[in-house]
């Protein structure tokens, strides 16, 4: 027997609240599977509260998460809220109580800190704005990094061989009394790797393929007060692998060198690469993929032609390979009838929707152009959208309606309606992002598809309970967000 059970929930308001999350007790979820996961809330209505620690700092509308339990026992997490519409600072605690809370970190939207997991004491992150006045849209996005082994030269990584390429982050990291700088004065949050040259002549060390913008040191010695620098490296520019780093140099068979990967701001933390190759430098490539998005399952959307870095003629789809570090930007045509309405990509996604696509490429990476229909009513104002003579504007609208479950594939389908043309968006921890572009009114449906630990749950227990964030931009520029819970079934689990 096949059963589907449904729902869609408001956020989890409680009693009083002004604002979803606003009360310590009745927080928003932060997740860290699969590496991250995040939430979208307002703080236009959010107070401060009785008990509140170093209240009357910030914009008093603080907003709290609980982070859940998750698969990564102990490491790093980084909670980032840089993409939320207003300038937002973040505090970290643990404990269960408002008025015994420990403080573990704090400070602008982006904040690393070490985590044990403890099943009796949970961790909890407050967003606020940083000035009063600092409200709106708040985004809280977590994520995973292992434990940091490197941060200190006494604990540098040991790399052997001739040709190596090991990856890792420096979330976190600190810089040492007496430590020298490796290519910028605001060197802070070093990570260290130790190598012995294998053989004797020209080596290069590069940190191309990272996530960041590093530098690189090559020092030798045996305490980081008092090092001999070798070489330092910045950027190695549109010829290289753009903002990441490369030093080639002439090195002894048998002698030690000391690698130290940095960054010019902590705000910059994250992933890194680095490599080791005998010979000169050899920049790494990536492949750049670009396509027209002409239908989906649902919609059919207009043509047009796109134009990648190079001036290269993209028509409806193309290849090109590119250096590591390059900066891309498209150009979009429209066909007659058609207009641009926006990039999809996951490098795309935290720009202007509708704007242009511009990112600096680090992996293989395919972008979408989607072109729709100029609307009908450019003729004169759209029913939905009167004009201004008189009455003020309607604000746009949007509703998510009840969702269709697919018990044997275990996705379900959501139904998003606007007032207006809108490019609407869905996105949560454990679902893949979608999206999708109407020329008018229009209801949608959105495909909730779970990947990761939501599938794997899904598929062992046969439910999954997943909160999806459903944010429109429509055409006039304004953005609505709603959310909503997706109760999932799948018929036939693995048991
Ligand atoms: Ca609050
Ligand atoms: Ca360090
Ligand atoms: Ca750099």
């Amino acid at each position: 027997m096949i059963l589907a059970c449904l729902l869609i929930a408001t956020p989890a308001t409680a009693g009083d609240e002004n604002a979803p999350g606003d009360s310590f007790a009745h927080p928003w979820s932060a997740l860290l599977p699969e590496g991250h996961g995040g939430a979208f809330s307002s703080t236009l209505d959010a107070t401060t509260e009785p008990g509140e620690p170093e209240a009357g700092t910030g914009a008093g509308a603080s907003i709290w998460y609980k982070l859940l339990p998750n698969p990564y026992r102990s490491g790093i997490a980084l909670a980032n809220s840089c993409d939320s519409t207003f300038d937002s600072k973040i505090d970290v605690y643990k404990g269960n109580e408002l008025a015994s809370l420990t403080k573990l970190a704090s400070g602008g939207c982006r904040v690393g800190f070490e985590f044990e997991w403890d099943p009796d004491e949970y961790y909890r992150i407050r967003l606020d704005g940083r000035n009063p006045g600092d409200r709106g849209w708040g985004s809280l996005y977590t994520r995973y990094f292992p434990p940091l082994l490197n941060d200190d030269l006494a604990d540098a990584q040991v790399l052997s061989g001739s040709s190596v390429s090991v990856t890792g982050h420096n979330v976190t990291a600190t810089r040492e009394a007496g430590e020298p700088s490796h290519g910028s004065p605001q060197n802070e949050n070093s990570v260290w790797f130790k190598w012995t040259a294998p053989t004797t002549g020209e080596f290069t060390f590069d940190t191309c393929g990272g996530k960041i913008d590093t530098t690189l040191g090559l020092h030798q010695g045996a305490r980081v007060d008092t090092l001999t620098t070798l070489a330092v490296s910045d950027d190695t520019g549109p010829a290289g692998c753009g903002s990441r780093s490369a030093i080639t140099e002439a090195v002894e068979a048998g002698e030690e060198y000391l690698l130290a990967v940095d960054v010019k701001a902590s705000s910059q933390t994250a992933n890194l690469n680095l490599r080791i190759s005998p010979g000169p430098f050899v920049p790494l490539t990536h492949t750049l993929k670009v396509t027209t998005v002409e239908t989906t399952p649902h919609q059919v959307f207009g043509t047009g032609t796109t134009f990648a870095p190079g001036g290269l003629n993209c028509g409806s789809v193309c290849s090109v390979e590119l250096n590591d570090g390059t900066p891309v930007s498209f150009t979009a045509v429209p066909d007659p009838g058609f207009e641009l309405s926006g990039f999809g990509s996951q490098e795309c996604n935290k720009q202007p929707w509708g704007g242009n696509c511009q990112f600096e490429l680090t992996r293989d990476a395919e972008v979408f152009a989607v072109f729709v229909p100029v609307p009908e009513s450019d003729d004169g104002p759209p029913p939905s959208e009167p004009d201004s003579d008189g009455g003020a504007k309607p604000e746009p609208t949007l509703r998510t309606g009840r969702p269709r479950i697919d018990p044997v594939t275990g996705t379900a389908k959501l139904p998003v309606s606007v007032s207006s043309a809108a490019v609407i968006s869905l996105k949560g921890a454990g679902v893949k992002n979608r999206r999708a572009s109407t020329g008018r009114a229009n209801t949608v449906k959105l495909e909730v598809i779970p990947t990761g630990k939501t599938k794997r749950r899904l598929r062992r227990t046969g439910r999954a309970r997943i909160r999806v964030t459903v944010p429109a931009r429509f055409r006039n520029g304004a953005t609505v967000t709603t959310s909503a819970v997706v109760k999932l079934k799948l018929a036939d689990p693995v048991s």
